[in-house]
């Protein structure tokens, strides 16, 4: 445990050295995204900030990185609100329940529908295929599949499977978005 502890710190302190990242981690709800958060948890607590309509949690596990969560779908009239937290994002980790068949539709269209915005423009994303413990898991091949994740061509994507209850692919998936944040940093530092 200490040592899963330790390298996600080196993890989050590659971030971004000497300036901030701010990531953004969305999906349906019960996909696990408040689970996974407490994982990421170092020292720092986890502050929830009830806003009108939905509740926003974040957490700074080290210094100069933010991660805010919410929960998309549903609700029609919260989307302009959502938006206000696109603004600024360099990371976008996407959380997905494996065993929810029934939502794999209803999640794909939220995260298009996500990464149309202007604000998410190039913005890199880390789909978490949560819930692999779970027998009948839709494994990474099929859900890139059902995922469309194919079509995302104007910016860097990666899946992990994982399972949040007990923190695997969780260091794996941070380690793949610390280099996918860096990366785009540095390009629109560029332009
Ligand atoms: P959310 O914040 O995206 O809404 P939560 O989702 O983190 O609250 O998780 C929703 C439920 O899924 C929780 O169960 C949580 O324990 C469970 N869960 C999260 N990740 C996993 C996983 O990898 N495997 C399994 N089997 N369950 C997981 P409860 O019962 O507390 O509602
Ligand atoms: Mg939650």
């Amino acid at each position: 445990m200490g040592s899963f502890i330790s390298k996600l710190t080196k993890v989050f302190e590659s971030f971004s050295p000497g300036s901030r990242a701010r990531i953004i981690m969305l999906g349906l709800d019960n996909s696990g995204k408040t689970t996974i958060l407490y994982k990421l948890k170092l020292n720092e607590h986890i502050r929830d900030i009830p806003t009108v309509g939905f509740n926003v949690e974040t957490l700074s596990p080290v210094k100069g990185v933010t991660f805010t969560v919410f929960d998309v779908g549903g609700q029609e009239r919260l989307r302009s609100l959502w938006r206000h937290y696109y603004q600024g994002s360099e990371g976008l980790v996407y959380v997905v329940d494996s065993n929810d068949r029934e939502r794999i539709e209803e999640s794909r269209k939220e995260l298009f529908g996500i990464l149309q915005d202007d604000d998410m423009n190039g913005v890199p994303v880390v789909i978490i295929a949560n819930k692999q413990d779970l027998p009948n898991a839709i494994r990474t091949p099929e859900m890139t599949e059902m995922m469309c994740l194919h079509k995302l061509t104007s910016r860097k994507w990666f899946i992990q499977s994982a399972v949040a209850t007990t923190g695997e692919g969780i260091y794996e998936s941070m380690k793949e978005l610390s280099a996918m944040v860096k990366d785009f940093k540095k390009n629109a530092n560029k332009s």
